[in-house]
């Protein structure tokens, strides 16, 4: 089995692709001399993800369990790989489990069919709540390195501007060691050192200091700095040192009654929705697919995207940060729908994801808001007190950036849109009601828009709207699953998104970017096809249309930065 890859549609055995159970992933490998004889190096293994419930033995030994299968995580194997002098041959296994139940994220229930006319004995079905197929694997990289034994193990950054100084505050936790240094130099893109510090934390002022903007918002959008730790111990086997760069963007998030604030500016998210999936792979990552998908993004000048349904690998963060793409970064609570996902184990597990998120990718600057569940089943009762909890949690792990998570409740009704700040909703006029009915779409949008803004005085996303298409469909007049009634649908939101647009509509992502796998179902055609590319990557009619739409809004005058204007036009398409 390929690693990294779903497991699902690799091979020719239909059973394989929809098993539901116990996997097992199992590689020998050799270490390199140096990792196991020097005392003073601590190898580490690191899983990028493991979905869902991972069990890890280190030479058969029992290592690690982790629950959760959208985010890293890592053991210390030192102990087991340093026991003498032919200590170098190492074997990994790896069990994986890719059953959910109504407490892991996301959930889901196994079902048992007892009816022995109809089902063998044993026969059992993996039900969910969620629109995607559930694949699993090992779907990210796995990791052998080493650091020396008194390591840094945690740098946390966050970032200010007071008049045209940029403020860098930096926070360095140590494990294993009390006697030790700490130099910080933060470097400009040039690699030329601007601001240095000593010691676990600090604050470094740079002068004149480069923003980060958003791709299409400034002339040289997504500066990053480059933040060098270096750390020198003495250990009882004599001095090691560590040294970790991070990059760095400057930028400030805010959000007040109806805007939502980058860098002081209002800024307007035209995006999308993505899943991790492609023909073969899955959700298994995959370097030139990711690089195809920033390249349409720029095509499009799309400058957002939400990590529907769950955490990303760290990869696409990386490619956000690098290109100005701002990202919503979403955990995996998608399909809360019964009272007993919101129950306090779940609460707890879900606190815990939303901890390892945090941790994982709160130093990136693309990452402008979290988002802790989609379309849960909000208007429970029981979701207030669970929305009320994960959220506060998630604020104390990180003040320095808004939460929401993505409803489609009804605004009256929704326990949880008290304690966003963001509202972010999802509504399929004239698809999932009135179908065919795009002359309705205006008013209904309208009417949305108004009933959420007078209750809650709090900026609002269209986080997706969008129809099902298939492509090479035609029909004109527009019919449902044609190219033409995409691209009507699409002009219909337009217009009454325009309508608030720089009232207290603050963005839009269209569902999907792409066509992705589903469960089979009689309302699935080889998966969801609201993709405004094919899974392939090639455009449907809509591409074309939210292309003209999003470098339109880019060029508007709402960016009061006039640099960022004369560049889109000289990249737009339309001059
Ligand atoms: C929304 C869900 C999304 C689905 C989409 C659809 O958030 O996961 O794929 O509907 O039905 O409700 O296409």
């Amino acid at each position: 089995m390929p690693v990294p890859s779903s497991f699902n549609d690799i091979s020719q055995d239909w059973r394989l692709r929809h098993f539901v159970g116990w996997v097992w992933y199992e590689r020998e490998v050799t270490l390199p001399e140096r990792w196991t004889q020097d005392l003073r190096t601590r190898v580490v293994l690191r899983i990028g993800s493991a979905h869902s419930y991972a069990i890890v033995w280190v030479n058969g030994v029992n290592t690690l369990e982790h629950e959760g299968g959208y985010l890293p995580f890592e053991v210390d194997i030192s102990s087991l790989v340093q026991v003498g002098p032919l200590s170098s041959h190492l074997r990994v296994t790896i069990a994986i489990n890719n059953t959910l139940t109504p407490s892991t994220l996301p959930p889901g229930t196994i079902r048992y069919m007892t009816d022995a006319s109809r089902y063998p004995k044993g026969y059992f079905v993996q039900n969910t709540d969620f629109d995607f197929f559930n694949y699993a694997g090992l779907q990210r990289s796995v990791l052998l390195y080493t650091t020396p034994t008194t390591y840094i193990d945690d740098i946390t950054v966050t970032t200010g501007v007071q008049q045209d100084s940029g403020l860098v505050n930096y926070q360095i936790s140590v494990k294993r060691g009390s006697q030790f240094e700490l130099e910080v130099r933060l470097l400009d893109a040039e690699n030329k050192v601007v601001a240095a510090g000593t010691g676990t934390q600090g604050q470094l002022k740079v002068p004149g200091a480069n923003l980060w903007w958003p791709y299409l918002m400034h002339e040289l959008p997504a500066y990053l700095y480059s933040l060098e730790v270096r750390l020198t111990a003495q250990t009882s086997v004599g001095p090691v040192s560590d040294f970790y760069t991070l990059p760095v963007g400057i930028r400030t998030v805010a959000v007040t009654e109806s805007q939502f604030l980058i860098n002081g500016k209002p800024f307007y998210f035209h995006g999308v929705n993505k899943h991790e999936d492609s023909d073969i792979r899955g959700k298994g990552f995959d370097w030139p697919l990711l690089v195809k998908d920033f390249n349409l993004l720029l095509w499009l000048g799309a400058n957002a995207f939400r990590t529907s349904h769950y955490p990303y690998a760290e990869e696409v963060l990386q490619m956000c940060d690098r290109y100005g793409i701002v990202v919503i970064d979403e955990c995996p609570a998608v399909g809360l729908v019964l009272p007993q996902h919101f129950s306090n184990t779940s609460m707890n597990h879900h606190m815990r994801v939303m901890e390892e998120l945090v941790r994982r990718d709160k130093n990136h600057p693309a990452v402008v808001m979290w988002s802790v569940a989609n379309e849960p089943a909000s208007s429970l009762e029981s979701a207030g007190y669970y929305f009320k909890m994960v959220i506060t949690h998630t604020k104390a792990l990180d003040p320095s950036r808004p939460v929401t998570f993505v409803t489609n409740s009804n605004y009256a009704a929704d326990k949880g849109a008290p304690y966003v700040d963001v509202i972010c909703v999802n509504s399929y006029y004239s698809w999932y009601h009135d179908y065919g009915h795009l002359e309705l779409i205006q008013l209904q949008l309208g009417t949305q828009f108004e009933n959420w803004y007078k209750t809650y005085h709090k900026p609002i996303i269209q986080s997706e709207y969008g129809a099902e298409t298939i492509v090479g469909f035609h029909q004109d007049p527009p019919l449902m699953f044609s190219e033409e009634y995409q691209k009507a649908l699409l002009e219909q939101y337009h217009l009454g998104l325009d309508e608030k647009r720089g009232k207290y509509v603050v963005g839009e992502l269209i569902w999907n970017f792409a066509d992705f796998m589903t469960n089979q179902t009689p309302q699935r055609v080889l998966g969801n096809k609201k993709g405004i590319f094919t899974r392939q990557r090639q455009p449907k009619a809509a591409a074309f249309l939210l292309r003209e739409r999003y470098w339109k809004i880019a060029n508007e005058t709402r960016y009061p930065h006039s640099a960022a204007k004369s560049q889109c036009l000289e990249n737009s398409p339309f001059t």
